[in-house]
């Protein structure tokens, strides 16, 4: 990267809508694209640059939009063309980017193309997707893999007795990207969009559309008999071939303006510094799974406590193996994972604020792009969940239903569900204190979580040391400091269990030589400042979250006590 002209994206903060949880705006429940268009202002005034819409495709909604039956449409639930149209030219009138979430590893079964696909074994089409023959003997399915939503990753469809695969739902059929047609359908689909005005791609599994040809077995998965396939179908052999025709395809000539992420389940530093490497011309960054995956074993159901030194190790991994080649996203929350104030902070009365703008300040002073999921710029946290009747996910309901099952107690499955079900980030924007938090004036489709009559944007939007506030001033300091955008970073205390603490310094050779110490305590457990730097006590504050209340010392952090300092 030259660091004299860097990209754009390098002083950027991306924000995620879902949109069927963000704002309703003719009281179907469901939230929809006008009622993005009408919270645009709230963005503005967050100072985010660019918006990534999950989903609003025409789709069964089968796994919330991820199975895609219209590339070129709008589902009638989000609203329509036109209203898409507005929004993008309302957020271009904000200064606001827009990117569409591109899912195209797979389909909706409901996708015309995998309709006519399953049709017969001589359709044009049939090759668009992966069919095989069943195997002899006790596991029928070509292979033995699991798909994500539990069960077997190959279905096998009646009209012509082959197996079609699904990584994910069986009504999410995987496109056979060894296929020169489908790459072709994709990069004009994709083209469409851009000539619509849209500013880039968030590109769903982008690491699974290259697949081992040889489809062999996996290891076989605890407590499951089916087997892990993803050293098959993560990172295949044309992977870099596909992501540099697709740039050529789609964003060469036009790439300064955009901005592209792929989603990669468990893509290495390696890896993505190649993918990420601007002389490769492949994607400008990828979102990786590491830190999240440290609080639980294999299964994302088996919860394990978090040590701070692993998430240092991790993400000071991740800082270091793209330092020089290539570039992070920053992210702690996403519809995907379950609260960050409850995961990774502490969601109690006494600490939910100051932990919240604690992981805050901690995320964004890292070197990389932050992207901030909806809701977590108020502290949203993780839903109450009754019983199984209150989730929607299909993941989460695939697994209650699998784990029982197979004889599992079902209230300790349930137990498993409510920290890490991806329900917790889907629950509604919490945008005032009144019955629905502002999201619907109908029945909503998941419910609100009960806490939004205290947790809301309204009661935050005023309040200059709310965590919305916080967010404002984390996103406007990346806007105006160079050291934020672009300074090496250096992890410190690798060791400590309670404080998490970096310096950002940039190497201009000039009077901006600048060094920022980014000092978090994520405990409750007091932290005198000397015992990292003498000179930190007496460092000029750029930015604190709770330097405005009585009891801060400048000498000692304090409970979740998160702080941006000028060394020199
Ligand atoms: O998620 C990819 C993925 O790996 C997910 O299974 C995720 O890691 C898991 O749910 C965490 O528990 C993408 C989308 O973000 C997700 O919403 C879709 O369900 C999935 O792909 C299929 O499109």
């Amino acid at each position: 990267m030259d660091p004299l002209n860097p990209p754009w994206w390098t002083a950027a903060v991306v924000y995620q809508v879902y949109p069927r949880s963000f704002a309703d705006s003719d009281g179907d429940g469901v939230g929809d694209i006008n009622g993005v268009r009408g919270k645009l202002d709230h963005l503005a005034d967050l100072g985010v640059d660019v918006v990534w819409l999950s989903p609003v495709y025409r789709s069964p909604q089968d796994d919330n939009g991820y199975d895609i039956s219209d590339y070129r449409d709008v589902d009638p639930v989000f609203g329509t063309l036109a209203d898409l149209d507005a929004l993008i030219a309302e957020a271009h009138d904000r200064g606001i980017k827009v990117v569409m979430d591109l899912v195209v590893n797979h389909t909706s079964d409901e996708h015309p193309w995998f309709v006519e696909s399953r049709s017969s074994t001589t359709n044009p089409k049939r090759d668009w997707y992966w069919w095989r023959d069943p195997r002899p003997g006790e596991h029928p399915q070509p292979t033995s893999w699991q798909s994500f939503f539990s069960g077997p990753a190959w279905e096998l469809d009646a009209t012509t007795g082959q197996y079609y695969l699904h990584l994910f739902s069986r009504k999410q059929p995987d496109l056979n990207w060894e296929n020169p047609e489908v790459r072709a359908a994709v990069h004009e689909m994709m083209r469409w969009w851009l000539d619509r005005g849209v500013d880039g791609f968030r590109m769903d599994v982008i690491n699974m559309i290259s697949k081992h040809p040889d489809l062999a077995d996996g290891p076989p998965i605890p407590g499951s008999p089916w087997t892990d396939g993803s050293a098959s179908y993560l990172f295949g052999p044309r992977l870099h071939e596909f992501l540099a025709e697709m740039h050529r395809e789609v964003f060469a000539g036009r790439d300064a303006d955009l901005i592209t992420v792929g989603e990669m389940p468990g893509v290495t530093v390696e890896q993505a510094r190649e993918v990420t490497d601007p002389r490769r011309r492949e994607l400008d960054m990828v979102f990786q799974f590491e830190h999240v995956g440290l609080d639980h074993g294999d299964s994302k159901w088996d919860a394990r406590p978090l040590r701070l030194t692993d998430l240092k190790a991790s993400l000071g991994r991740w800082q270091a193996g793209l330092a020089d080649v290539g570039w992070n996203s920053l992210y702690w929350d996403n519809h995907d994972q379950p609260r960050a104030v409850s995961r990774f902070g502490d969601d109690s009365p006494r600490y939910r604020r100051d932990s919240a703008t604690c992981l805050a300040t901690l995320l964004h002073g890292h070197r990389g792009t932050p992207y901030v999921y909806q809701g977590e710029e108020i502290g949203m946290a993780n839903s109450r969940w009754a019983d199984v009747r209150d989730f929607r996910d299909i993941e989460s309901l695939n697994h209650y239903a699998d784990a029982t099952a197979r004889g599992e107690d079902p209230e300790q499955v349930l137990a498993a569900l409510r920290p890490a079900s991806r329900d917790n980030a889907r629950t509604p924007v919490q945008w005032d204190g009144t019955e629905h938090a502002g999201f619907t004036t109908g029945e909503p489709w998941i419910a609100v979580n009960p806490d939004h009559v205290d947790w809301n944007v309204a009661a935050q939007r005023e309040d200059p040391h709310s965590v919305l506030a916080h967010h404002r001033a984390l996103i406007a300091l990346r806007h105006a400091n160079r050291t934020v955008q672009l300074g090496a970073f250096a992890m410190l205390l690798p060791d400590h269990e309670d404080v998490y603490a970096y310096t950002r310094t940039l190497h201009e050779d000039g009077p901006d030589d600048e060094t920022l110490l980014v000092v978090c305590n994520v405990s409750a457990n007091p932290y005198p400042l000397a015992d990292l730097l003498p000179e930190a006590v007496s460092a000029e504050l750029v930015l604190g979250n709770r330097d405005h209340l009585p009891d801060h010392d400048p000498a000692v952090l304090g409970p979740w006590d998160a702080r941006i300092l000028r060394l020199r």
